[in-house]
């Protein structure tokens, strides 16, 4: 049996706007998760607020707004890094101080910092990433607090508004939440590269701040239809996509946050008996047309039906509340946090909260005017939501 839990669930209706305010005057009535007991404590703000932590460069005194001649140099300082291999097993200090230079400069400095996206130091990171990865497992462990965010798809003035209202994580390991993407980083969006290099470099740096699952997305035969297979050929090569594909392959496919929210891109599956199934899927993995690692990674919660239906997306299945709340109580867990469907709101609820839809792309391929969300759980496990406003570029 698994360990009893000493934290509880609750969730906040909750929400903030893009500008600087918190969440005073919204509505924060707390309310209930399941069967855990709600909270009287006050709302936490939320709202947008100073970056956690300067970015390096400004922390050794160098100006925020970098010169051209700064992010020249740092050019030079990522081209001259020795890449990854026998010599190099991990990053030392003056690679992760580039690193986290370069990742500073992509979040702060956007889009003058673009240029700092060559294939060397995309490759770079790739191959530095895929290691830390493997070292976790598959059903990756999560402590609160943390943030939770949903689909990006190459949208990377979003995952920028996302850093911005939650900070960038620390070097020290103590302080700040922790970040959880819950996939599909990219396709469709124009910056899909700027948008996994960064979070991949985020891992690198901060792997136990920083945590990306697997969306159905990031797997070889979707990337070549919608898009980002296009934009690595096309700004880089065909050999850097398969070396992409390669780190895509060993991505985890779950999280488990406290040991009360269990994490996914798509939903769950008639296969999932025991959470031990998900730590078994062996990597590096290609998602089959079906079976357990796939509906994970495609399923969808359905209203107004029962049990398990065929997907319209031709892929996996949908399921109803009932499935929910028996799964819930069969792995033992308090709710299901998934991304995978365009919602209005950025977030949305489903079996009387026991699930949980975030999605963080706004204004959706310029063709939705959803907003996006990041769900935020505190140190207590009490969760809100911080929403972003489509800004229509
Ligand atoms: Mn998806």
């Amino acid at each position: 049996m698994r360990e009893k839990r000493s934290r509880s669930l609750s969730l906040e209706k909750a929400s903030s706007r893009s500008s600087s305010s918190s969440l005073a005057g919204e509505d924060d009535e707390p309310h209930a998760v399941g069967s855990s007991t709600t909270t009287t404590h006050p709302s936490p703000a939320v709202g947008r607020k100073q970056l956690k932590t300067e970015p390096a460069a400004a922390a050794k005194g160098t100006p925020r707004a970098l010169t051209a001649a700064d992010l020249t140099a740092l050019q030079h300082r990522l081209e001259a890094l020795e890449p990854p291999g026998a010599h190099s097993a991990t990053a030392g200090d003056a690679e992760r101080e580039a690193l986290h230079d370069f990742v500073s400069a992509l979040l702060t400095q956007w889009p003058r910092s673009g240029a700092l996206l060559t294939e060397r130091i995309v490759k770079h990171v790739l191959l530095r990433v895929r290691p830390v990865l493997l070292s976790q497992p598959m059903l990756v462990p999560v402590a609160a607090p943390v943030n939770v965010c949903g689909d990006i798809h190459g949208q990377i003035t979003d995952l920028i508004e996302i850093f911005k209202a939650g900070g960038i994580p620390p070097l020290t390991a103590t302080a700040g939440a922790s970040y959880l993407f819950l996939g599909d980083y990219v396709d469709r969006g124009k910056y899909g590269s700027e948008v996994f290099i960064i979070l991949a470099t985020l891992k690198v740096l901060f792997p136990t701040r920083m945590y990306i699952l697997r969306g159905n997305h990031e797997t070889d035969t979707i990337c070549r239809v919608y898009g980002f297979f296009d934009e690595v050929k096309r700004r880089f090569s065909v050999k850097l996509f398969k070396t992409f594909t390669d780190v895509f392959n060993t991505l985890p496919v779950c999280a488990l946050i406290e040991d009360i929210a269990l994490c996914m891109h798509g939903g769950l599956s008639p296969e999932l008996r025991q959470l031990r199934q998900i730590e078994a899927i062996p990597r590096p993995l290609v998602v089959q047309d079906t079976g357990l690692a796939c509906d994970l990674l495609w399923s969808d919660p359905e209203e107004h039906t029962r049990g398990w239906q065929p997907s319209e997306r031709g892929v996996s299945f949908t399921f109803g509340e009932d499935i929910v709340e028996r799964m819930c109580q069969q792995l033992g867990i308090d709710i299901v946090l998934r991304a995978h469907q365009v919602i209005d709101n950025g977030y949305s609820f489903f079996a009387k909260r026991k699930l949980v839809t975030i999605f963080s792309a706004s204004n959706y391929c310029g063709e939705f005017t959803n907003s996006g969300a990041m769900m935020v759980m505190d140190e207590r496990c009490k969760c809100s939501f911080q929403i972003f406003k489509p800004q229509y570029e």
